[in-house]
């Protein structure tokens, strides 16, 4: 009789196993994953010898290992919740304006030192001139002295000078019943697979089946810390050996999105190579190569906020061999200054469309201009 409950217990533990793969293979929509295959629901269904059934009697009854897929957070108010992690030097920054705009006396010398503090914390000349010119205009006209409207014009013309109009949403859809590929660029260092693994999750959370192509070859670890993000939720990566030509991976990776049926196709790029000049042609080849088989939805540019005005320059080199179509601003939570974003904007006259609010899974967050200069001009805390 205990040899016959024994019996039943291992089976059905093990057609909970079947359950569950089955399970997340519908969720996430994949092929063949690793996961799937390390528990072939067959063979665990094989009606157990008695040597088995004894050992795992023996045992307690242990839970069915699933797959360990996990469930990313959705997208909407992540800006909000992160709010908090914008770097304190943001802050400080809105609180030094305000203070200064409420000064006893808006001289000559005040307009100065506001300009400075827009100019320290990154903000570029151009704007910088911008923002002071209409400020005092505006607070001249008006005759005010009331710290709530100084505060009213100051977002005003930050969020002006953002331009909220930018369409900033990431365009992942491709062709007729095409995947979309989305191409990841930026120099070494600024978050470029981080950014890519954080991007799948979403595209995951939203129901898109994805493929990750890791066409930075120039190390063997950059495919595998591609991988260990895909393999978090479901997600198959394309790669090759070290050393391997990434124009070739990326056209791998897209048309195994192809012949799974994905919705998006990530690739993520090598940040440095022997020299710039061979990067930037082995980025132009890559971006060709895609479009021989999919037009590129978005190239979006990965930049470290807190490397500022100098990260900036590296940057802009790699607009120009590819067509960025949205910024990518990560590490906001660190040293970064706020003013970064609207240098970004005017220096290549994309939209930043996410940023990077911390190295968690889920610290990507849309960027809205709103939210933002809310966080600017009242603090983070
Ligand atoms: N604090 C913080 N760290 C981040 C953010 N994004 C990325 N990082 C960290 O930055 C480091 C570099 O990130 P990667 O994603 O490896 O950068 P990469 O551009 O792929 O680098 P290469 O492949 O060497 O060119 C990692 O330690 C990340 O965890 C962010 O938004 N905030
Ligand atoms: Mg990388």
């Amino acid at each position: 009789m205990i040899w016959l409950i024994a019996a039943v217990v291992v089976i059905a533990a093990a057609a909970g196993i079947t359950w569950a793969l089955t399970r997340s293979k519908n969720e996430i929509g994949t092929a063949a994953e690793p996961e799937v295959e390390a528990g072939e629901p067959t063979e665990e269904a094989e009606p157990p010898s008695a040597t088995t059934v004894e050992a795992e009697a023996a045992e307690e009854p242990s839970e069915p290992e699933a797959p360990a897929i996990e469930k990313p957070e959705p997208t909407a108010g992540r800006l909000v919740r992160l709010r908090a992690r914008l770097s304190r030097s943001n802050s400080v920054f809105g609180k030094g304006l305000l203070a200064l705009l409420s000064s006893d006396k808006l001289d000559e010398e005040v307009w100065e030192e506001i300009e400075d503090t827009l100019l320290t914390a990154d903000v570029g000349i151009q704007d910088a001139t911008a923002i002071v010119e209409n400020l005092r205009e505006r607070v001249q006209v008006l005759g005010t002295r009331d710290p709530a409207e100084l505060k009213r014009l100051l977002r005003e013309e930050l969020t002006a000078v953002l331009d909220p109009d930018m369409d900033r949403s990431i365009n992942t859809t491709g062709a007729e019943g095409k995947p979309a590929p989305v191409l990841v660029v930026g120099v070494n260092g600024a978050g470029k697979t981080t950014t890519c693994g954080k991007i799948a999750r979403v595209l995951v959370a939203d129901g898109n089946k994805v493929v990750l192509g890791a066409a930075d070859t120039f190390r063997a670890a950059a495919a595998e810390q591609l991988s260990s993000w895909g393999d978090r939720v479901g997600v198959p990566v394309v790669r090759r050996d070290e050393g391997a030509d990434p124009a070739s991976v990326a056209f791998e990776a897209v048309k195994e999105g192809d012949e799974q049926g994905a919705d998006v196709v990530l690739v993520d790029t090598a940040g440095r190579l022997q020299n710039k000049a061979g990067l930037m042609d082995e980025l132009g080849k890559v971006k060709r190569v895609i479009e021989k088989r999919e037009p590129i939805t978005e190239t979006l540019l990965i930049i470290d906020a807190t490397t500022g005005q100098n990260g900036l320059r590296q940057a802009e080199v790699f607009s120009q061999v590819t067509d960025v179509s949205g910024v990518v601003l990560t590490k906001l939570d660190g040293s970064a200054k706020g003013g970064i974003v609207i240098a970004v904007q005017r220096a290549l006259g994309v939209p930043v469309k996410l940023v990077g609010l911390g190295e968690g899974p889920d610290d990507l967050a849309p960027f809205e201009v709103e939210g933002f200069v809310d966080a600017l001009v009242d603090g983070t805390d």
